[in-house]
């Protein structure tokens, strides 16, 4: 890492201030300067930056190296912006316009902010998290040879104390102890304080423990050097000091000199009498303020002395709204200061009046080399290393043979294949899962490439010759990650995995697999994924009603709703196994693509009879959406539209009613998601003037104009019943709208009206119209 040749202290304090006062200023501007025309209140967190101003100060003026990443709280946005206003990396207009559109965006966003952002954040403990398994993506590289040791760098987590209440910061470290995660920095802006008011006192010491019990260094700054001396000198001072709870000492933060003498003086007496002649109220509440995340002394003398790679967690402790004069209240987490208050603190400050953007306003002639020299060794320790990480070919991939297949075995085989076959796509892929590698059929790849850990694991039951059709052992050459049951974990490892081109300037390729149902339990660290724009292939399987014995806690019913409001994730639901293997081509290359997205297959573990092709025009349509697997005729008065693992009911019933409805087309449809977006984006564009249909639309057009829809899914039926809305066609739609439960595939299709009766009555149904 590259340090800064020497130390300077007072340049850094000098920084913190117009850190301080450039984070608050922006938000200022934005609420009480620039023009509102909706009224809408734009908000911003001025106590919340001012909290971790010191922190970030010493952290970026000081210990980060080029190859260090950070996710910094989400609140504290605009002092990341102020930094790069003083590094020069972010524009003045951008400032002024914080919060508004196109301008620096309230929450660090990786695709949104013009400057470099490592990590986006906004959703509380997903931040923190991601850095874990970047680290983990960086050890992955390493061992794999795809980077150098060197060029290894640190993973930074600036983290609000309430954030440590969210549940995916602990799935984390548990995993991150069985990979023995290391370079990792997770920093604690200790205020107190959460949103609503401040923090219990009963977790105090306990985080410590959790953390150290897995296997983490816990550093804590609790004191700067100016009030450590006051209190060591006065053990009775320092004993009440201590046993002050949160909301006392915030209050006090709050109230001020006066209050502290006349607390002390009661709580302590005539002890403190010498100490308390010595201070007058400006000094008491000044002297109290010295806590360790605001005390550029302690923080530098800390991140030096952290300079091995164990991952360590700094409980820093601040004040929330240090130096403003709402510090400390348990209100002022979206407090703003008034204009009046704006204008005695910039008085306060030394900002002159129309200068207030002026980068190193207020700061005197004599400091102001020393400022310019940190800025400038700063830009220089931080510059990126150029990422552009080329291009990955992506081969065509065959369809698995077979008469009979199911989708989630196709997956298997084409990864089995393309692990035989070998070559660049092969070996950048890096697999995943919280404990369904076997049950999702990721076995026989994994008995192929191994499991990835840093440290090498025998297979003990290999060993010791037990049979088994799965090998577990462990290598530092391995291309799967296995995760324990945490499908966030599974997320973040995808999220960090799917941006390792960016961090590392290596391309992989992530697959994470986990049962579908169970999306639900990661959903916000898979949003969190894509709003990131990574990229990688979610395999879900198995999915649907169609698990029957598996019963109702298994059975999914929501996930293609999700992904249909999901950006970022394209959905694809394969009948076929010649679909799923152009599906996963598609994916691998949306993937590498810069305009791309992440792609999720919605697989099953039934096994259908294959369809016969008669030749290749099927393929395009599957990759947009779907594709009429039996043509309708001229006057088609009605179709069948199915999805998926439903494909036989589909085609049979079809079969049956093609003698009473001749022209009667069968429509497989394989991504309800493509279909949408591709129509909302031709209304779009014809509101441009541009006039070309969409594909749902040519493809419903073969239909006579008033004709009927069966729709057929596996999922909530709403997934396909928005179809009619295309054409103004009829749809009567059939899927599944109550909780599953166990059964044979015939009794639960007929009980959750899935088979050719209920496609029958459904063409009646919609036929009534024609016929009467
Ligand atoms: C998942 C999630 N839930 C709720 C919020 C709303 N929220 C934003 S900040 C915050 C509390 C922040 O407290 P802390 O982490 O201590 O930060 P600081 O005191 O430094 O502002 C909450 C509840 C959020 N951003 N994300
Ligand atoms: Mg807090």
């Amino acid at each position: 890492m590259l340090k800064p040749v020497t130390t300077d202290i007072e340049a850094l304090k000098t920084l913190e201030e117009r850190l301080r006062w450039l984070s608050a200023w922006t938000i200022h501007h934005a609420n009480h300067i620039r023009p509102n025309d909706d009224g809408l209140k734009v908000g911003g967190h001025q106590a919340s930056c001012a909290s971790m101003t010191a922190i970030m100060a010493a952290l970026y003026f000081h210990s980060l190296g080029p190859n260090d990443r950070v996710a910094v709280k989400p609140h504290a946005g605009p002092v990341l912006h102020a930094i790069h206003y003083l590094l020069g990396s972010q524009s003045r207009e951008a400032l002024e316009n914080f919060r508004g559109l196109g301008g620096a965006q309230s929450y660090p966003s990786r695709t949104k902010d013009k400057i470099p952002v490592d990590f986006s954040t906004g959703s509380v403990g997903l931040g923190v998290a991601i850095t874990l398994f970047a680290s983990l993506v960086q050890d992955y590289l390493t061992a794999h040879g795809r980077m150098n040791a060197d060029d290894r760098g640190r993973f930074v987590a600036l983290i609000g104390d309430a954030e440590l209440d969210e549940g995916n910061i602990y799935e984390a470290i548990i995993e991150g102890a069985k990979h023995d995660v290391r370079n990792l920095w997770w920093i604690i802006d200790y205020n107190r304080q959460s949103l609503d008011a401040t923090s219990a006192d009963r977790m105090f010491e306990r985080f410590d423990e959790i953390f150290r019990s897995c296997g983490w260094r816990v550093v804590e700054l609790r004191y700067g050097k100016r009030l450590e001396d006051a209190l060591n000198a006065n053990p009775k001072l320092k004993g009440w000091f201590e046993r002050l709870s949160n909301a006392e000492l915030s209050a006090l933060h709050y109230q001020g000199g006066a209050v502290w003498r006349s607390r002390i003086e009661a709580g302590v007496g005539k002890s403190a009498a010498a100490f308390l002649k010595q201070h007058d109220d400006a000094a008491l509440a000044s002297l109290f303020t010295d806590l360790g995340g605001h005390c550029m002394e302690t923080l530098v003398e800390a991140f030096d002395a952290a300079d091995d790679d164990v991952p360590t967690l700094f409980i820093a402790w601040t004040i929330k709204g240090y130096g403003l004069p709402f510090a400390g209240h348990k209100d002022n987490h979206a407090g703003l200061m008034n204009p009046t208050q704006m204008a005695a603190w910039r008085e306060a400050m030394g900002v002159r009046e129309g200068h207030e953007w002026d980068p190193l306003e207020s700061v005197g002639d004599n400091a102001r080399p020393g400022a310019e020299a940190v800025l400038e060794r700063s830009r220089i320790a931080l510059e990126k290393r150029d990422r552009s990480f080329g291009t990955v070919s992506v081969p065509a991939i065959p369809a698995p043979t077979g008469d009979e297949q199911s989708t989630q075995a196709a997956f298997g085989r084409i990864l089995l294949d393309l692990s035989k076959a070998g070559g660049e796509l092969a070996d950048r892929i890096v697999t995943t899962s919280p404990d369904v590698t076997v049950s999702t059929n990721l076995g026989a790849w994994v008995n192929q490439r191994g499991l990835f850990r840093r440290a090498e694991i025998a297979d003990i039951f290999a060993k010791e010759k037990i049979a088994s059709t799965q090998k577990w052992s462990a290598t530092n050459k391995g291309q799967h990650i296995e995760l324990g049951i945490a499908e966030s974990n599974l997320f973040l490892m995808l999220a960090a995995a799917g941006l390792s081109g960016d961090l590392f300037g290596e391309r992989l390729f992530p697959i994470g697999t986990l049962y579908d149902p169970f999306i639900a339990r990661g959903l916000d660290a898979l949003n969190y994924a894509c709003y990131q724009d990574a990229r990688f292939l979610l395999v879900a399987t198995p999915s649907g009603i169609t698990l029957g014995p598996e019963g109702g806690a298994h059975q999914s019913i929501n996930p293609p709703l999700i992904a249909l409001g999901q950006p970022g994730l394209r959905h694809y639901e394969p009948a076929y196994a010649d679909e799923l293997a152009a599906m996963m081509e598609e994916g691998f290359r949306l993937i590498d693509d810069p305009d791309g997205e992440s792609t999720y297959l919605r697989l099953s573990t039934r096994g259908i009879r294959q369809v016969e092709r008669t030749d290749d025009t099927w393929r395009d349509g599957a990759l947009a959406g779907g594709y009429w697997l039996r043509e309708p005729g001229p006057n088609a008065e009605a179709a069948i539209v199915a999805m998926g693992a439903v494909m036989p009911e589909a085609l049979a019933a079809w079969e049956e009613l093609r003698g009473d409805i001749p022209d009667l087309g069968l429509l497989a449809v394989t991504s309800p998601d493509l279909l949408h977006r591709g129509w909302t984006a031709a209304q779009a564009a014809r509101w441009g003037g541009e006039r070309k249909p969409s594909h749902v639309e040519q493809l419903l057009s073969r239909l006579a104009p008033a004709a009927g829809l069966v729709t057929l899914a596996d999922a909530a039926p709403a997934s396909l019943s928005w179809l009619g809305g295309v054409l103004g066609q009829r749809v009567a739609p059939l899927g599944v709208e109550k909780f599953g439960q166990t059964g044979s595939l015939t009794d639960l299709y007929a009980a959750y009206r899935l088979d050719g009766d209920a496609i029958t009555e459904a063409a009646a149904e919609i036929l009534l119209p024609f016929r009467m």
